[in-house]
């Protein structure tokens, strides 16, 4: 890929970052790895298409996580991910949610890994409702690339992807709420493109939805001085709106990225990574630089802990290591100690919540059930938990802590994370 950018030398930067980074170029795809971080849950739109509900381990598609991190978690695994990954050269926020709709998080993250770093190139990618108010932030903080999703221009198609969008405070629907995406979206892609931001967009084409209208997004986002489109097939989310969509074919995504190459460089090797994706993009190594994986090293010496009681309900298959999900967990294993000692209190038998995904949501009533009935616990220990669990959870004050270990070591570091709260 040739680079389009002003020819100062901020511009040359951001060529010799762009040949590193391995979405926007082909070329780097093979060497270079990238990292995101998921430290935005939220969400200000709702496109028919997303689901964020799932976390499947086994899933690998945007939106999907095993774990959402604060920004000081984020900075711990950049550190653990560089000192291991010698390729990686770009760190980028893509979720679960929308990289700007949790705009302070994000921005942290990327204050926080700039302070240990300079080399490592930012990316973030966002529906763009929020660019106009966060665009000259995303400069000044020296993210020279951003990816929107641009799925239309018309809003008329646009009410019939997006459920809604949360503005200052106001829902909108139809016809109204595509109308103000797309004209933040428009604003906030030139605005950033002017000041020399390598903007990519993505569009996620639809059959039957959007699939005839691409070639004009294409046409329009040039004129708007983007570097690269990337025209990706839907991937039917379950529990989506459009769960019972056909998945585009790669052969009806390459006959449109084929008309659209005449216009702009066609992105053509997009992952439709996880938004906790790690590694070369065709390896994902997420679930690896899991952090609950790295905590094991990390466990604290109980005699330096406070002596405090403490109540903490385990998932374990067979009581010895931490080594069950906690949507499948049907008995939790109550612990009782310090930090040095612990006992088993009672076994406490639940109805699991998780029967996978097609009953997922029914599993709502069971979810709520198991949570009232660890309400007297301080923490949870488990090998993993979904992200509106572990919300519900903390509303009712529990901890969760993901682990991987022994129960022993869990226990202690859970009593470690307990005692620094
Ligand atoms: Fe991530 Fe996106 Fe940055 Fe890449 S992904 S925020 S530009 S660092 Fe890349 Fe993944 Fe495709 Fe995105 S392969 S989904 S295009
Ligand atoms: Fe999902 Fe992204 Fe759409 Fe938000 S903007 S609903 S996270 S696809």
């Amino acid at each position: 890929m040739s680079c389009v950018c002003p020819g100062t030398t901020k511009s040359q930067e951001i060529i010799e970052k762009t040949k590193k980074h391995p979405c926007y170029s082909a070329e780097a795809h093979h060497t270079y790895a990238r990292m995101h971080l998921p430290v935005a849950p939220q969400c200000n739109v709702q496109c028919n298409y997303c689901n964020r509900k799932f976390d499947c381990v086994n899933e690998s598609r945007p939106g999907v996580t095993s774990e959402v991190l604060t920004p000081d978690q984020a900075l711990d695994k950049f550190e653990w991910v560089k000192e291991k990954i010698d390729q990686l050269s770009v760190v980028g926020i893509a979720g679960p949610g929308d990289a700007l709709a949790e705009w302070k998080l994000t921005k942290q993250t990327f204050e926080n890994i700039k302070a240990v770093n300079s080399d490592v190139t930012f990316c973030l990618s966002t529906n763009g409702l929020l660019l106009p108010e966060y665009a000259e932030e995303i400069i000044q903080l020296g993210v020279q690339h951003v990816t929107v999703t641009v799925n239309t221009l018309d809003p008329e198609i646009g009410a019939k992807i997006y459920k809604f969008v949360v503005y200052k405070g106001i829902r909108y629907e139809g016809v109204e709420a595509a109308k103000l995406l797309l004209k933040n979206q428009l604003a906030g892609i030139e605005y950033l493109t002017k000041r020399g931001v390598l903007v990519k967009i993505n569009i996620v084409m639809i059959k039957g939805i959007n699939d005839h209208h691409i070639p004009a997004v294409v046409k329009k986002v040039k004129e708007l001085g983007v570097f690269v489109t990337n025209i990706m097939p839907l991937i039917p989310a379950p529990g989506s709106a459009f769960e019972h969509f056909s998945q585009t074919s790669m052969k009806e995504i390459n006959e449109l990225r084929n008309v659209c190459q005449l216009d702009i460089q066609q992105m053509r090797h997009c992952q439709q990574c996880r938004a906790d994706a790690i590694g070369l993009l065709n390896e994902d190594r997420s679930q690896e630089f899991r952090m609950c994986n790295r905590q094991t090293a990390e466990v604290k010496t109980a005699q330096n802990l406070k002596k405090k009681q403490y109540k903490i309900a385990v998932t374990s298959k067979y009581g010895k290591l931490v080594d069950q999900h906690f949507g499948h967990a049907s008995k939790f294993i109550i612990y009782q100690g310090d930090g040095q000692d612990f006992k088993i209190v009672e076994n406490r038998s639940v109805e699991k919540f998780c029967s996978g995904m097609e009953e997922c949501d029914s599993g709502e009533v069971q979810r709520d059930n198991i949570i009232n009935a660890l309400q007297d616990c301080d923490a949870v220990l488990t090998m993993r938990i979904g992200h509106h669990a572990k919300e519900r959870l903390n509303k009712k004050e529990i901890y969760s802590v993901e682990y991987c270990d022994t129960v022993n070591n869990g226990l202690q570091y859970a009593v470690s994370q307990l005692a620094d709260r």
